[in-house]
């Protein structure tokens, strides 16, 4: 997402980056190379108005900072903006301090309201330790209550269901009431999709939010329809009030312009943004993140949260414990490549590193390869992944055949392992390990 745009803004403001000193002639010029890039990418135009204009003000203005250089300052204001627009601090959802939070899923047909009511349930589930449940309150069609069934227990949230014969209105109340009775910490309400913002379905999703009055009404934006879904959610808050926004379909939305304009043309910020099919491909949408990540300043924070989220503090005790016993052995491997996956496909993770140039994050990265390392490993006795040292002719052989690679990539695998066990072996006993000699060796 937002990558012809991040391309832009970067050499726009590479440009003005080195500058000892900037001109008001130089900073207009950068101005108009940003307004450009932000109606390419379909960004409100109002929007880009007075968002320049509030660059251009504090950059020729005494907007000092210290330490920085003109150009710097202007890359900094940039940023800043950046933020501002999307909604300056991150929003989460209103907890309440008496259970359940209930949460009432509202937007246009196949925005993706369903499989977003999924996503929140686990990510609460996930990062909270909610006890979640979910209701099913689009009525109009059996196949959407099945959906809900469906992606509601994949992600191990309680789905309350009446099928398709009752009332929604009644529904939601009663899910509420049996939410409060089970002691669930949150409540999550799925309706049904309205095509425009029509009369009758407003109606009922209002009678819905009266009933159950909702701590949060997240309306659910399809992020590929760019302008169309900005000013959807601006007819949407006419009759319907909203708290927050879910953008969806961020994967598919090279542009940008909805998840820059919704917050500025609604007044309603981003509380999540979902990145793909997948239950897990849900995160928090932090305005300061994004702006960073789009000026191509990387994504430390959520590199970070992400990495925090796969290991899991015992595991990394239990590590600790088996490098000092030297008993570190080709399962521990497999483990450890297997938690770096959970942080997603390698390829995304390679764009959230700051100071990575354009050249490096669009390095294809070989995801084939983990499956190969994979089945090598499984076709490895448990004696022989615990003593690689045995893997010698014959059972090289076996092990290759076995997981369909030669006798070379076995080899390999085996050579790379052993100098990752005593690299992390020096490291875990406070030790710098020789570089150069790895170097010399991985050669
Ligand atoms: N690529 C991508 N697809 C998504 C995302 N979120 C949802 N989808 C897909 O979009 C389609 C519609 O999603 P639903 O969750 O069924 O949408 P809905 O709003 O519940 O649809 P209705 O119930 O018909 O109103 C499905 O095929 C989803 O898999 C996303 O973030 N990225
Ligand atoms: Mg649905």
């Amino acid at each position: 997402m937002f990558d012809s745009l991040a391309e832009k803004l970067q050499t726009t403001l590479a440009e003005v980056r080195g500058r000892g000193t900037l001109t008001e002639d130089d900073v207009s010029a950068a101005m108009r190379e940003i307004r450009l890039a932000l109606l390419e990418a379909d960004v409100n135009f109002k929007v880009v108005k007075s968002f320049t204009n509030a660059v251009k003000e504090r950059a020729l203005g005494a907007d000092v900072v210290g330490q920085l250089n003109p150009g710097q300052q202007v890359v900094k204001i940039v940023s800043d903006e950046l933020t501002e627009l999307m909604g300056g601090a991150a929003r989460d959802l209103s907890f309440s301090p008496r259970p359940p939070t209930i949460v009432l899923m509202a937007g246009l047909q196949g925005s993706g309201k369903t499989t977003a009511t999924a996503k929140l349930a686990r990510y609460l589930h996930e990062e909270h330790g909610s006890s979640v449940a979910v209701a099913a309150c689009d009525v109009y069609r059996p196949a959407a209550v099945d959906q809900l069934i469906k992606v509601g227990t994949q992600v191990g949230a309680a789905v309350y269901e009446q099928g398709t014969d009752k009332d929604p209105v009644r529904i939601a109340a009663w899910a509420r009431d049996r939410a409060q009775s089970e002691g669930k910490d949150v409540l999550i309400i799925d309706t049904s999709g309205r095509l425009h913002i029509d009369q009758e379905l407003m109606a009922e999703l209002a009678n819905i939010k009266k009933a159950v009055r909702p701590h949060d009404v997240l309306l659910v934006v399809d992020a590929m329809t760019g302008q169309d879904a900005v000013n959807v959610a601006e007819q949407f808050s006419e009759v319907v009030q909203f708290d927050g926004v879910v953008m969806t379909k961020l994967d598919g939305d090279a542009r940008g312009g909805a998840a820059l304009s919704v917050k500025a043309v609604t007044g309603v910020p981003i509380l999540f943004a979902s990145t793909g099919e997948k239950l897990d491909q849900f995160e928090r949408f932090h305005p300061d993140r994004m702006a960073q990540r789009i000026l191509g300043m990387g994504d430390v924070m959520t590199l970070i949260e992400k990495a925090q989220g796969a290991y899991d503090e015992q595991q990394t005790a239990e590590l600790e414990r088996k490098l000092r016993k030297q008993e570190f052995g080709l399962d521990d491997f497999l483990d450890q490549l297997r938690q770096v996956r959970r942080l997603g496909p390698l390829q995304s993770l390679l764009g959230m590193i700051p100071g990575l140039g354009k050249e490096l994050r669009d390095v294809k990265v070989d995801e084939r390869e983990f499956d190969r390392i994979q089945a090598i490993i499984l076709s490895m006795t448990p004696e022989e992944r615990r003593h690689p040292e045995l893997i010698k002719g014959s059972r090289r052989l076996r092990i290759a055949r076995g997981s369909g690679t030669n006798v070379q990539a076995v080899k390999q695998l085996i050579k790379q392992f052993e100098q990752m066990r005593k690299v992390m072996r020096q490291v875990s006993q406070g030790r710098m390990p020789d570089l150069g000699a790895l170097m010399r060796q991985a050669r």
